[in-house]
């Protein structure tokens, strides 16, 4: 592998994937540049969505900082293969060290380095720690294999160390770095902000537990004054009024977790902060008396696991939820006029006719109990996917029904019947987006944070 001794920069790139229409902001690479810069390390972010994809022009960024890694972060496993090419080209104009990370490549760490050459080094969880470790043995020549949280490669043979713990506290960590924040404001008019880590769900089908679970706690929370602090900071600094909470789950547990949202909301209120802002949570966190206090803090948007009808599917996805507690939540979301957008699974490996017809019900009940205009559209062709790492993948390959490999996977549905009516679903869908974009019209039902409309 080329030296990089006497090097002293670090790229972090956040790709392109075609199905990435709106850039966001990437908070994984902000805390990493974060932590990079503390430690001295001089750290360059480029978005591809922001500042272009020609791996030419990246090239000769490298050459210019004496860049000395190049880091790579695959967030959804689905782009791993255009993320890959990319790769590629990178690898043979720059000749510079790789490393990649992110929740899919932790599960699918092997796999990746078998496949691309190119990759040098996976880390293995959180890299807050771990990256500016590899940064600075690799710098001054040390013995990389030390590095705990690393899957690496020394000419044809592949190594591992040990995991390394998540980091423990989240309020000792720096806040992430914004570099890309102005452009993305220009553009979207909003801010992301992470407030907490994991999730205490245990969804069958969810990395995001699976990822957190394997490295330390379920969910770690910010503490409510670390949260206002870093908001109170993006309000001076860049006047950003709209936040994105990027949590998985914002709420958290009974007790401790509806604790801390109480007091953020709180926080915002007695500051008399005139923003707005938008969650995700489980559908069993939303309290009519705590979503009425985070309404008046500012409280528009809610994204809400619904994903299904029947008893018997929440069941099989490990919910820990009820078609009660799916109406109920959907009820008091509406009635505060906050807008949802329902995550919702329509089709798995088992769904049987008599559930699509539960779905079909209950999603008629819904529309009854909330009235349509505080709803995104549900997608009719939701599948799970088997993200790696999930027991949903394992079970699948335990059965030999997991086609493909990670980068391309799919499986067909138990029930013969239900198979031919989902590919067909498909094909109708596929054809009436199609005219749908041809006629200027939007697939997709969305909340204006500036008018307060429903963008269809
Ligand atoms: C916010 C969010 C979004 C936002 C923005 C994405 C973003 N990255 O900010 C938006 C709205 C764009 C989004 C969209 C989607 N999302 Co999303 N999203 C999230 C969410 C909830 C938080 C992301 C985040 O801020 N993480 C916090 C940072 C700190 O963590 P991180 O990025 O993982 O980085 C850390 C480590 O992974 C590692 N790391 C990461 N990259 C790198 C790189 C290097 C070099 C190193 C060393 C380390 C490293 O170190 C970082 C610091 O510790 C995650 C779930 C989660 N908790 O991660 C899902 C998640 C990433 N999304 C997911 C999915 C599936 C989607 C969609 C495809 C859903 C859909 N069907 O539409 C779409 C994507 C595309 C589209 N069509 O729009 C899945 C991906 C699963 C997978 N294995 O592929 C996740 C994991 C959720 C899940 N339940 O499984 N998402
Ligand atoms: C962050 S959660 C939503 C909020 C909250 N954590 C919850 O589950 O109630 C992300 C959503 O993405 C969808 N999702 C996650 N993993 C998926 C998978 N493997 N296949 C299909 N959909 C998935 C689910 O609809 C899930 O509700
Ligand atoms: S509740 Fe949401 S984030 Fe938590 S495990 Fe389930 S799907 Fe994942």
């Amino acid at each position: 592998m080329p030296s990089s001794k006497h090097k002293r920069s670090v790229l972090l790139i956040n790709p392109k994937w075609r199905q990435l229409t709106e850039p966001y902001e990437h908070l994984g690479l902000g805390y990493l540049a974060a932590c990079l810069r503390q430690s001295g390390i001089n750290t360059i972010i480029w978005d591809m969505l922001l500042m272009g994809s020609d791996a030419g022009q990246i090239a000769e960024k490298v050459q210019q900082e004496q860049v000395g890694l190049i880091g790579v972060s695959i967030t959804f496993q689905q782009s791993a293969t255009e993320v890959l090419a990319k790769i590629r080209q990178l690898k043979e104009l720059t000749q510079v060290p790789l490393v990649v990370g992110g929740i899919y490549p932790t599960f699918a760490a092997q796999e990746l380095m078998t496949l691309c050459p190119e990759i040098d080094y996976i880390v293995k969880g959180e890299g807050e720690e771990t990256l500016p470790e590899l940064v600075h043995t690799l710098f001054a020549g040390g013995d990389v294999k030390k590095v705990p949280g690393l899957l690496g490669r020394t000419g044809a043979t592949l190594w591992e160390s040990p995991d390394r713990p998540s980091a423990a506290k989240l309020d000792e960590l720096p806040w992430p770095a914004r570099d890309t924040l102005p452009q993305i404001l220009e553009k979207t008019g909003c801010a992301s902000i992470l407030s907490s880590r994991g999730c205490y769900g245990r969804c069958s089908f969810c990395s995001v537990d699976a990822f957190f679970s394997r490295f330390g706690p379920k969910m770690r929370l910010r503490s409510a004054g670390d949260v206002l602090a870093e908001m109170e900071y993006l309000q001076k600094e860049y006047g950003v009024k709209n936040f994105a909470f990027n949590d998985a789950e914002f709420i958290g547990s009974k007790g401790r977790g509806r604790a801390r949202a109480k007091e953020i909301a709180e926080g915002i209120l007695a500051r008399g902060w005139q923003i707005q802002f938008s969650i995700q949570c489980r559908v069993n966190d939303v309290e009519e008396e705590l979503f009425t206090l985070l309404k008046k803090a500012g409280l528009r948007k809610v994204f809400l696991g619904v994903e299904s009808g029947s008893q018997a599917v929440l069941d099989r996805f490990q919910k820990d939820a009820t078609v009660e507690e799916n109406l109920k939540a959907l009820k008091i979301l509406a009635d505060l006029d906050i807008f949802v957008a329902m995550g919702f699974i329509m089709f798995d490996d088992r769904t049987s006719f008599n559930e699509l017809a539960e779905n079909m019900q209950f999603l008629q009940q819904v529309r009854a109990v909330t009235g349509k205009a505080y709803l995104a559209k549900v997608d009719p062709v939701s599948k799970v996917l088997p993200f790696a790492g999930t027991s949903v993948e394992a079970r699948l390959k335990e059965e030999k029904r997991y086609r493909g490999n990670s980068l391309a996977f799919d499986y067909a549905i138990k029930d013969p019947l239900v198979e031919v009516l989902y590919r067909l679903l498909c094909l109708f869908t596929n054809i009436s987006r199609r005219v749908k974009v041809w006629r200027g019209q939007s697939v997709y039902r969305e909340y204006d944070w500036e008018t307060g409309d429903i963008k269809h």
